[in-house]
């Protein structure tokens, strides 16, 4: 079986990761004995999926797998986006993050949103792959469901009438912008 480290800290991402690509191990970074935060600099999800990868390859020398995603809300012109985790401040909680969100929407009708992912392959220096999946949805008009994490309680995926927070996770580990990007990568590795 193949070992993999996930440059994550974010327990949910592992799951759902770990779901999708069952054949491959997962090691985590507690696994590993890494328990800094690797800071985020960059403006792009390329960008801090790389950074994410570069700093445990640097320590470890073995094969790493990183996510960087988000939340693209139209109406706020793709805002939070690669800030998604901090738009509410740097230890703002996921529910911080949804209200204010949804306080920047209020008595707007245009709900459109998406998520993204882009999931970065380190093997090596010279050899780096990225694969990026999306969700298209809407933003509900209040939170709903306690399932997933981050802005799932908000978020209606189309062709749905139920937010994340309320759909089962099988449904978003079929349907979701993180699914869609490991699938990817599952077809090329
Ligand atoms: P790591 O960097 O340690 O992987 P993180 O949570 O800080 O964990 P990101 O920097 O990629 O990860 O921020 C992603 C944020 O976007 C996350 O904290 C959520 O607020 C949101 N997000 C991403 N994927 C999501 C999902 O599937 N459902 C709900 N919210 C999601």
């Amino acid at each position: 079986m193949k070992n993999i480290i996930l440059a994550s800290s974010n327990p949910h991402k592992l799951e759902e990761i770990q779901n999708v690509l069952s054949p491959i191990k997962i090691n985590t970074l507690l696994e590993i004995g890494f328990i800094d935060e690797i800071e985020e600099t960059a403006n792009t999800f390329e960008g801090n999926a790389l950074i994410k990868c570069e700093t445990i390859y640097q320590l470890y020398k073995k094969p790493v797998i990183s996510d960087d995603s988000g939340l693209l809300v139209h109406y706020l012109k793709d805002a939070p986006g690669v800030y998604s985790s901090r738009y509410a401040g740097q230890n703002a909680t996921d529910q911080m993050n949804y209200e204010k969100l949804l306080n920047n929407l209020n008595d707007i009708a245009d709900r459109r949103a998406k998520f993204v992912t882009v999931i970065c392959y380190y093997q090596s220096p010279r050899n780096i792959a990225y694969f990026k999946g999306e969700l298209t949805g809407s933003i509900a008009e209040q939170p709903e469901g306690y399932n997933g994490f981050g802005y799932d309680p908000i978020f209606i995926p189309e062709g749905f009438n139920q937010t994340l927070g309320q759909l089962s996770s099988e449904i978003k580990n079929r349907l979701s912008h993180r699914a869609r990007a490991l699938e990817k990568f599952n077809l090329v590795f």
